[in-house]
């Protein structure tokens, strides 16, 4: 063993960890009349360009591309000369095919009957009504708008007006503080931002109005605040202010969706990193639009006719702008919008949606699995959910037993639980089963997507056989990737480009099983060495959830004087587990027989939340501060701080 080269220590330990052996074939009146059969991968081998291009001619285009693909490496350019709408894709030209009275959106609010019906004319009116306001307020081609909204229609209403025009969108999370949106304001040189009164959190009114006003009393670049009054609470206003009913509503009807070139930015999203500022992750027009689109129709089977597609994710994500805003709306598709949580004003919420709405296909979260697991079979049980087909899961690497978990209890067994992993510098999947076609492992994202060249390489940069494990990496650009880092094109050559030459480094690791498919184990940053051995904090995090006690864990390296780290674990009991005094000692024993003795952790330590950033990715960094006994890093991306406290409570238990 070679301690110093991680790619290959990553390879020979992992090698013994994880022997999942459940497949999940494909249903087979799925696989029969499936949007994409196995011959896709063919294809795309045989002339990748000419799979995306048959992809982009999905869309409609105003002029077409001259050039697929121009590569200087780091930076690439798709479709080059071709012009179209991102708007009239998503809107107008359903409306002009005659689908105007589809259904684009149910939207439920979250007071109970609190909904919304909008079809794709309704939408198209909205849309321009909303543009017609914008241009009004001087926005212009361009332009960089700021969108710090609950999810209420206006919302996507919002990124399509801005599409519409060709200003650069730049949604930030409604959970952010002043000071995250004033720093994305300012980094953006935002011109004016869009938001509400305040939306509905938890069964009451939350406000989002006053941190806009705290953060826009530093923002000089902003010259006005459309404000959707949605909640009708009291809110002080400043003269930058103007009601989206003043302004919006008297609005003509039409405008005109002038096409914009397939290279014109389309949005900026900022991605916290774990260090640093915030990075503003550039989006264009027509290769992103053209693989979200691709992927939706793909990766979820969706038929626009007959399908009800539900995201759950928040719009503030890029998995809510891919696969709520431009995807499904680019394909035709009618999806459910949620504005609230899971558990308003019952813990059966989801479900009941689901059962009101006939939702066909659901895509989620780990971390919301998880919680439901936590919760108890007993609730979803009591609902109908017939009608659902398709399951997704995005965010973090799905635990086997909460995949296994979701397949069961969600999808009555019958339906694919397609795993997606992308990132939103990826703008849209990449790496998933295709529900027709893959029989999925439960844990597993399997193959790169046809069209997709990705691989795992050791430290090296050198690609590991089957079995192997080490880094993630992409070897070829494709149609949605990143564009740069706005207005820093060094950190996007440093942050992606510099690890390996000539390879987008996405950060995680990942390991190739002996089939050839792929596991995704996490950050980099967050594997472990123990002893020598690099362990993934994902694997042993799913031996502990393979416990029939356990929801949900979360496990960090700390430093140990003996073993370099010692893997220290922090763990949910599932709602009817009792906390024995011999759990910790019981799971210590599962994990050491499911992956081995290495893999044991040295402290197990109950607890009643994990720490999770406000898109429900779990914050190891802040469970290493606590394993190694330091005061807290820097908290300000969680959900919810007191979760801390509730850990630090427990601890001298776990001593
Ligand atoms: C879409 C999104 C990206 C990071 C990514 C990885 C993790 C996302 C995953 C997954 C394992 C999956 N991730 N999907 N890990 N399996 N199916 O989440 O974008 O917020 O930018 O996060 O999330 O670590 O690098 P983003």
């Amino acid at each position: 063993m070679a301690p110093d080269t991680p790619g290959h220590e990553t390879q020979e330990t992992l090698s013994n960890l994880l022997s999942e052996t459940r497949r999940f074939a494909p249903p087979a009146d799925l696989a029969a009349a499936a949007n994409i059969t196995a011959s896709a991968y063919e294809e795309a081998a045989e002339d990748r360009l000419a799979f995306w291009e048959r992809a982009a001619e999905r869309l409609t285009w105003a002029q077409p591309w001259e050039t697929t693909l121009e590569w200087n490496p780091p930076f690439a350019k798709w479709f080059i000369g071709g012009k179209l709408n991102v708007a009239y894709n998503c809107v107008d030209r359903h409306v002009e095919a005659g689908r105007g009275d589809k259904v684009a959106y149910y939207w439920e609010g979250e007071p109970d009957g609190d909904s919304r019906t909008i079809t794709y004319a309704d939408l198209q009116v909205e849309v321009s009504k909303a543009a017609n306001a914008l241009e009004e307020l001087g926005v212009r081609k361009g332009d960089r708008v700021a969108i710090y909204m609950p999810m209420i229609p206006e919302l996507p209403i919002s990124l399509l007006a801005c599409a519409r025009i060709g200003a650069i969108h730049s949604v930030v999370f409604g959970g952010f503080s002043a000071a995250a949106l004033k720093s994305r304001i300012d980094d953006a040189d935002a011109k004016i931002v869009i938001t509400a009164d305040g939306g509905y959190r938890r069964g009451a009114p939350s406000a989002l109005k006053p941190t806009v006003d705290e953060a826009v009393e530093q923002c000089p670049s902003i010259e006005h605040v459309l404000v959707v009054r949605r909640t009708g609470q009291d809110v002080a206003t400043t003269d930058k202010d103007v009601w989206w009913h003043d302004i919006v509503d008297r609005q003509p009807s039409e405008h005109e969706p002038v096409p914009h070139d397939a290279e014109d930015p389309l949005y900026i999203l900022y991605t916290s990193g774990t260090t640093g500022k915030p990075k503003g992750i550039l989006h264009t027009t027509g290769g992103y639009l053209t693989q979200a689109a691709w992927t939706h129709h793909a990766v979820f089977d969706l038929k626009p006719e007959t399908d009800i597609y539900w995201c759950t994710a928040d719009i503030g994500w890029v998995t809510g702008h891919s696969y709520i805003v431009y995807g499904p709306l680019a394909n035709g598709a009618t999806s459910v919008i949620y504005e609230g949580t899971p558990d308003t004003p019952h813990r059966g919420r989801f479900w009941e949606i689901v059962q009101k709405y006939d939702v066909t296909i659901l895509y989620t979260a780990p971390t919301a699995i998880r919680t439901f697991m936590k919760w108890g079979d007993d609730i979803p049980a009591k609902y109908d959910m017939s009608s659902l087909r398709v399951l997704g899961s995005v965010g973090e690497p799905i635990n086997p037993e909460a995949y296994v978990w979701y397949r069961e209890h969600i999808g009555g067994d019958r339906c694919p639980v397609v795993d997606t992993w992308w990132q939103t510098e990826t703008g849209a999947m990449m790496i998933s089963p295709l529900p027709g076609v893959t029989a999925a492992k439960p844990g597993a994202a399997m193959r790169p997507l046809p069209g997709i060249v990705a691989d795992v390489v050791d430290d090296q940069g050198v690609s590991v056989p089957d079995g192997g494990g080490g880094f993630l990496v992409v070897r070829e650009p494709w149609p949605s990737m990143l564009r740069t880092i706005w207005g820093d094109d060094k950190r996007y050559i440093d942050t992606y480009w510099s690890r390996f030459d000539g390879m987008y480094f996405a950060g995680d690791g990942a390991k190739r099983d002996s089939d050839g498919d792929l596991w995704l184990l996490g950050r980099v940053d967050d594997v472990m060495l123990v002893s020598g051995h690099n362990i993934s904090t994902t694997e042993v995090e799913s031996a502990l959830v393979s416990h029939p006690k356990v929801a949900e864990a979360a496990v960090v390296g700390a430093t140990d004087p003996v073993t370099g780290q010692a893997i220290v674990s922090f763990v949910i009991l599932r709602g009817n587990a009792e906390e024995g005094a011999d759990i910790a000692a019981e799971l210590r024993t599962h994990v050491a027989k499911e992956l081995g003795p290495i893999a044991k952790p040295r402290q197990i330590m109950i607890v009643p939340e994990l720490p999770k950033t406000r898109s429900g990715k779990i914050m190891r960094r802040l469970l290493r501060d606590v394993a190694e006994n330091r005061s807290l890093g820097d908290v300000t991306t969680l959900t919810d701080s007191s979760v801390m406290n509730l850990i630090a409570e427990k601890l001298p238990a776990a001593k």
